[in-house]
């Protein structure tokens, strides 16, 4: 069995022992222009030219959750697209997204400006019940951080395209369910995979369906969020802030209005990484399954977008 790998910005020594180690009978190697064809891809932002040289592949295993950037390029047509399930981002994003909630309910921000200043002053403490928090998509790691939160007891919605029953949560789904979801949060979370449906879904019209004093925390793609209209909602004070991990350009331009905006925390695409060999374990065993006929979780529907 020959493996390709094709994964750019990525150290490929450690990839390739750690899957030589999970697949002893395999070939694998870091792909080069005209390379033999290989069996299957693990790949991230591959270049156009491996998919096009390869088009046996049998299926194509992107080092990450989101596969919108895969699926831009022109795939080979028989190639399943399998994206990471899990393995151990789910936990990740479920503590960034609490950190962030509860660093915004508990006020963080001000007591350590206020530590700065050598000030002992106490904030009346703020009702659970003010601060109702919404996540958009509840799949993998929706689904994760939605119950995350609702360990703290915030009330806590959730919204996806299709029905679904998540304990601790009430659930919205499709585009009736969208607006009465809004307008129950004050914090809302994005975690969407960008589809043409999602671009551009948190704008001035639905960020503005918000309980006033909202907070957004968007961890899925730069391209879900319309940047000119949180920068107006923000400075209108319908959005008391945000925490913002993705953006349209990354690395964020230096001269980005979000770097010194007083009511905004960034962090650089961080808040769920991908974790080498807990990603290695995962699929080598989705591709021992795939030789021995067995089905396997976390193919992507390439028409759907995700
Ligand atoms: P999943 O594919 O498991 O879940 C997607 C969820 O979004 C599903 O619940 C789905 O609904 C819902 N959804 C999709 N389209 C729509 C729509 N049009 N309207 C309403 N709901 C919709 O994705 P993951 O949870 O694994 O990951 C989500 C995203 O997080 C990734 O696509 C990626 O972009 C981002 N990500 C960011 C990382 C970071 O470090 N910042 C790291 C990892 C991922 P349904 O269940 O009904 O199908
Ligand atoms: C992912 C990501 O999609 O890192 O896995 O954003």
């Amino acid at each position: 069995m020959q493996i390709a790998f094709c994964c750019t910005d990525t150290k490929a020594e450690p990839w390739l022992q750690g899957l030589g180690q999970a697949l002893p009978r395999a070939t694998i190697e870091v792909w080069q222009p005209g390379a033999a064809p290989a069996d299957y891809a693990v790949v991230w932002a591959p270049p156009q030219q491996f998919l096009d040289e390869q088009p046996g592949l049998r299926a194509l295993f992107n080092i990450g959750a989101g596969v919108d950037a895969l699926l831009k390029l022109r795939l080979p047509a028989g190639a399943q697209v399998v994206r990471l399930d899990d393995a151990g981002m789910s936990v990740q994003m479920a503590e960034y997204v609490s950190h962030a909630v509860i660093r915004h309910f508990r006020e963080f921000d001000g007591y350590e400006a206020d530590m700065r200043e050598g000030r002992w002053s106490f904030r009346k403490p703020r009702s659970r019940a003010d601060f109702p928090v919404g996540v958009m998509g509840l799949g993998v790691l929706g689904a994760r951080v939605a119950q995350a939160l609702s360990v703290f007891e915030f009330p806590v919605h959730g919204w996806s395209r299709t029905p679904k029953v998540l304990e601790g949560v009430r659930t919205h789904h499709g585009d009736v369910g969208l607006q009465t979801f809004l307008s129950s949060c004050r914090v809302l979370v994005n975690l969407l995979p960008l589809t043409p449906d999602t671009r551009d879904i948190l704008n001035r019209e639905t960020l503005g369906r918000l309980l006033p004093g909202g907070y957004l925390v968007n961890v899925a793609r730069g391209a879900h969020l319309v940047e000119e209209d949180l920068l107006a909602l923000l400075d209108s004070g319908h959005l008391a802030g945000a925490t913002l991990d993705v953006f349209r350009t990354e690395p964020l331009p230096p001269e980005h209005p979000f770097w010194r905006h007083p009511k905004l925390t960034l962090t650089p695409h961080t808040s769920a990484r991908t974790l080498r060999d807990e990603s290695i374990a995962q699929i080598a065993g989705k591709i021992r399954a795939l030789e021995a006929g067995q089905p396997i979780a976390g193919l992507v529907d390439r028409v759907r977008g995700y």
